[in-house]
């Protein structure tokens, strides 16, 4: 059914990549436990022979994905990071990469202080604003990184029109969908080359595993890069991956879900004499509000805003909250809160990318609206 180009995204999450069995007619693909299988003959084997170079439970995740990217090939990573990671490993010493200048700070971070000493050369753009992507191309480049909606700061950018740039300049373009989810954007249908996930987000959306994902349509280019996930071989283990395809099943009506009390919380909260500014894709106040009606088919789960009372104020609100647990991570059933300055994007502190040490990053969670604005409110009363 995985081949199967009708179906819709709810069904994909259900069935794609899962087969029952072949030996017991199991419904879920078992999690296979081995990091070996037993081979007829010497050197002539077809099929699985080690867990770092496939496994079943592996196969069965890659078909997942594949499909709610709308993509030809999948590769499962041991995390998000591993998987951009695996596509940089495509960069030879002395090429360029033009990144997003408002990524992930993990991202920045492999990027500006591991990948650069190993000769990758990287320029940081607004991506958002396609003269300034045109302007930072080289003859040189040959990839476009970029997230949207950015983390933290929700900025998106028309991959149509950055696929195109890239393309004429002979780059590939890779897109983090990590926030979107697949069920919200689909960036290999507007021109994106790679579409990278930190599968611990939303696609897994329990937190209770990390994982990453790489999805793509070029067969010589997934040939490289399968290559390089053995030959590196950060994977993911088969119970992660059993984790992973069990999230998926629910990914369409946990996004809706997620989209809904975001929805909610974000006008609570631009309604709310405390806070200053709410950045949030599906309120009309976004300066991108248009694109994220054409591009995308939901605003999301993910919510920034800043304070009255700045940092003093920020710190107050994130160590107060209830059902709003203070952690790092996103994309969970649970709403999380956080301060990406001093948390998640610690590495781009003495960077340009530096983040207002006053905005809090909320990931609005699955349960009852009301019960999350409540929850706010009560904090947000006292600063
Ligand atoms: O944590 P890991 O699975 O390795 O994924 C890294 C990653 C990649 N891309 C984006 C857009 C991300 O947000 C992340 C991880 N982010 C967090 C842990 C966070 O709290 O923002």
């Amino acid at each position: 059914m995985t081949q199967n180009p009708n179906y819709h995204l709810e069904t994909l999450a259900v069935h794609a990549g899962v087969e029952p069995d072949p030996t017991t007619g199991a419904v879920m693909t078992p999690i296979y436990q081995t990091s070996t299988y037993a081979q007829a003959d010497v050197a002539q084997h077809k099929g699985y022979d080690y867990s770092r170079t496939d496994n079943p439970t592996r196969t069965a995740l890659h078909g997942a994905l594949a499909a709610l990217e709308g993509g030809t090939y999948a590769l499962a990573f041991a995390s998000g990071m591993a998987a951009i990671d695996t596509i940089l490993r495509l960069i030879k010493p002395g090429q360029h990469v033009l990144s997003g200048n408002d990524v992930y700070g993990g991202t920045f971070r492999l990027f500006d202080k591991v990948l650069s000493g190993l000769g990758i050369e990287f320029t940081f753009a607004d991506t958002t604003d396609d003269t300034a992507v045109s302007a930072a191309i080289q003859p040189n480049t040959k990839l476009i990184w970029l997230e949207t909606p950015t983390n933290p700061m929700l900025r998106l950018t028309d991959i149509a029109a950055i696929a195109q740039i890239a393309h004429v300049a002979g780059a590939w373009l890779g897109v983090d969908n990590t926030f979107a989810s697949p069920a919200l954007q689909s960036p290999l249908a507007l021109g994106a080359d790679f579409v990278v996930h930190s599968t611990t987000k939303y696609i897994g959306g329990h937190s209770d595993v990390v994982g990453g994902a790489i999805v793509l349509n070029d067969t010589a280019v997934y040939e490289q890069l399968k290559f390089l996930q053995n030959a590196i071989g950060a994977v993911p283990g088969p119970m992660d991956c059993f984790l992973t395809l069990r999230g998926i099943k629910t990914l369409a009506i946990r996004m809706a879900q997620h989209c809904r009390n975001a929805t909610q919380v974000a006008h609570f909260l631009a309604d709310h004499p405390a806070v200053a500014e709410v950045i949030y894709p599906g309120l009309e106040s976004h300066p991108q509000y248009e694109l994220a009606q054409r591009q995308m088919r939901g605003p999301g789960g993910m919510i920034s805003f800043i304070l009255h009372g700045g940092e003093k104020a920020a710190r107050l609100v994130a160590r107060e909250t209830k059902l709003f647990t203070l952690a790092e991570s996103l994309g969970g059933v649970e709403s999380l809160i956080e301060l990406p300055a001093p948390m998640t994007h610690a590495s781009v502190a003495d960077s340009p990318l530096a983040i207002d040490p006053g905005l809090v990053r909320v990931s609005v969670g699955i349960e009852n609206a009301q019960d999350l604005i409540n929850d706010l409110k009560q904090v947000l009363n006292r600063v």
